[in-house]
């Protein structure tokens, strides 16, 4: 249905005839993970001339750096998967509900080779700067290793990618092995008889520490703040399962498109969780418990909106914690203090047992702060922690970081990180005024990392596939959003936002945990649908909100 002929190369060459236009594309894709490498199957389908550059030596994005021991998807792997090709749906086995990162690397192997992607990828490649020519309509995107030019310039750097540094005092006098969760290196990191530290209890390190626990001489955790987590209760898929899955695609896929988190397995229930009564609702919870995942806070239709409502659910879990954790004060610091789902909730493999093993110890950084990495360890405001290894699991710059690491240039010389001093300003999350020709998958403003990923980044690909083939169809050189569209939309993110509670606590949808970033809640909360059907009218009249030249 794709196939079809666009060259804009020959237009945007700026070298003269004879001389070398090797580096000279009508789009560059920044970013090979699932985002990047369907963005480039699809333009491929165009038969647009196409690279996508990569800072990493593979494909796979966050799941080619998010090695850290005991990474798993906390999406089922049926949802978590590409829907585009049925061919790739029937041939593709997935063993186990919850898949691990080995597991989900390994698809993105098998995509990359059975749709014959890599020769379009330029790996070691990581993109310095981003300028448009406002005179030629294009992009020159300098890498550490080449220049490129390229008409359109499409942002596949991923939501949770641009990990914090660990900009601890005294971390360059460390003389043990430190490691970034978000960086971790390829080779098994060997933790047996060692003495571990641990920074950080989001999703990351919920995953990370049991494992590391059942190695370690001694694990100790430094918490600042508790989170929520739930049972994955991950488990083998059986045969009937699969058989069952792969007959159904088509209807589990609409199911997604039509759900509110993209995920067809989600179902929000219809009734409050304070118009039934206290039995039925701890009932219906224990339910959600059993089943495993992230569903606690889609049993009633109101935990998320009403904070009396929310109570209940929270409360349903801690006494969960209490239950699990024998040492009542570990227990109680293990309870987090926010609502739940303010936060991203968590999902497990016997974390909160974790806390019952003699070598696993919790501290509290609000009562004893770190102060400062030493030689041999770290030191306290009361004691010293003597750790042959670091791990950091600290978190992201999320949804702007890796988009505000490269020097990105618009009309002007506009540059993307001034605009966006008090937050990221988008229409849609797709293009950003100023900026002609770029496009940014699941960007700030679009509903990305509230949803199923998978989801999200099939729909605004599509979107952007389907723009790009109408733009070269008629001729256009130059696609932007106007400001008054983007005004609106910043505003009706902003006001979506405010009718949740997800603006109680910090959080990294709010970008809080970096300090100095603007407190402004990043991604747009009201769900796929809704979303995806504004996407779509906005096409079909034309592209409304644009400015097309
Ligand atoms: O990061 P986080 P993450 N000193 O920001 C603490 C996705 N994900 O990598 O809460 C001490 O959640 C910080 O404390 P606080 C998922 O969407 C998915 O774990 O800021 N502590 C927090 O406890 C997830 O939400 C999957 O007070 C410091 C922790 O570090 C997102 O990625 C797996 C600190 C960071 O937690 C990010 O998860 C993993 C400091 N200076 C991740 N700075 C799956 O799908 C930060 N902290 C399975």
């Amino acid at each position: 249905m794709y196939e079809e002929n666009f060259h804009l190369t020959s237009k945007l060459n700026p070298y003269k005839q004879g001389e070398p236009s090797l580096n000279v594309f009508d789009a560059v894709i920044i970013g090979a993970g699932f985002s990047g490498m369907y963005m480039l199957y699809r333009l491929l389908k165009l038969k647009l001339n196409v690279i996508v550059l990569e800072e990493a030596s593979d494909v796979g994005g966050t799941w080619y750096w998010n090695r850290y021991p005991g990474a798993q998807c906390d999406g089922e792997s049926i949802e978590y998967s590409y829907s585009f090709s049925e061919e790739l749906e029937q041939e593709w086995e997935w063993t186990h509900r919850y898949s691990t990162q080995p597991q989900i690397l390994e698809y993105a192997n098998h995509v990359a080779d059975r749709f014959n992607l890599r020769k379009h990828i330029n790996f070691n490649t990581r993109v310095t700067s981003a300028q448009y020519n406002d005179k030629l309509k294009n992009w020159k995107i300098k890498a550490n290793t080449d220049t490129y030019i390229a008409h359109y310039c499409i942002m596949a750097t991923g939501s949770i990618s641009s990990p914090n540094k660990p900009n601890f005092k005294g971390l360059d006098s460390y003389q043990g092995q430190w490691y970034l969760t978000g960086r971790w290196p390829k080779n098994e990191v060997d933790f047996i008889g060692k003495r571990v530290g641990i920074i950080g209890t989001g999703s990351s390190a919920v995953q990370a520490i049991p494992v590391i626990a059942q190695q370690a001489k001694h694990l100790t955790v430094f918490q600042r703040t508790a989170n929520y987590s739930l049972p994955a209760h991950n488990r083998l898929l059986g045969k009937e399962e699969i058989k069952s899955v792969k007959a159904n695609y088509s209807t589990i896929r609409a199911k997604a498109r039509n759900n509110r988190g993209g995920a067809a397995g989600t179902v929000v229930g219809n009734k409050s969780a304070l118009e039934v009564t206290a039995k039925e609702r701890e009932g219906a919870f224990e339910i959600q418990w059993n089943e495993g995942g992230l569903g606690i806070t889609s049993v009633f239709n109101d935990i998320l909106a009403d904070k009396k409502a929310n109570i209940t659910a929270a409360n349903f879990v801690k006494s969960k914690i209490h239950q699990m954790v024998g040492d009542p004060i570990t227990a109680e610091l293990l309870s987090p203090k926010n609502i739940i789902g303010c936060k991203r909730v968590c999902v497990d493999t016997d974390y909160y047992i974790t806390y019952n093993r003699n070598n696993v110890d919790l501290i509290d950084i609000n009562v004893d702060p770190i102060e400062t990495i030493i030689p041999n360890g770290i030191k306290t405001s009361h004691n010293i922690f003597d750790l042959d290894i670091i791990v950091f699991a600290i978190g992201y710059d999320a949804l702007t970081g890796a988009l505000l690491a490269i020097d990105i240039r618009g009309k002007d010389n506009k540059s993307l990180k001034e605009k966006w001093t008090h937050g990221p300003r988008t229409y849609l999350g797709l293009s950003s005024e100023g900026f002609p020709n770029m496009f940014t998958i699941t960007g700030p403003g679009s509903p990305s990392v509230l949803t199923n990923m998978m989801t999200s980044i099939e729909q605004h690909v599509d979107w952007i596939a389907e723009c790009i083939k109408f733009l070269n169809q008629s001729g256009k050189m130059e696609f932007e959003a106007s400001i008054e569209a983007e005004n609106k939309w910043v505003q009706h993110v902003e006001e979506i936002a405010q009718g949740t509670l997800r603006y109680s606590c910090n959080s990294w949808y709010l970008g809080s945990n970096v300090p100095g970033k603007p407190r402004v809640f990043i991604p747009y909360a009201g769900g796929v649908p809704t979303y995806a059907e504004k996407c779509y009218t906005i096409a079909q009249n034309g592209y409304q909100g644009f400015v097309i030249t």
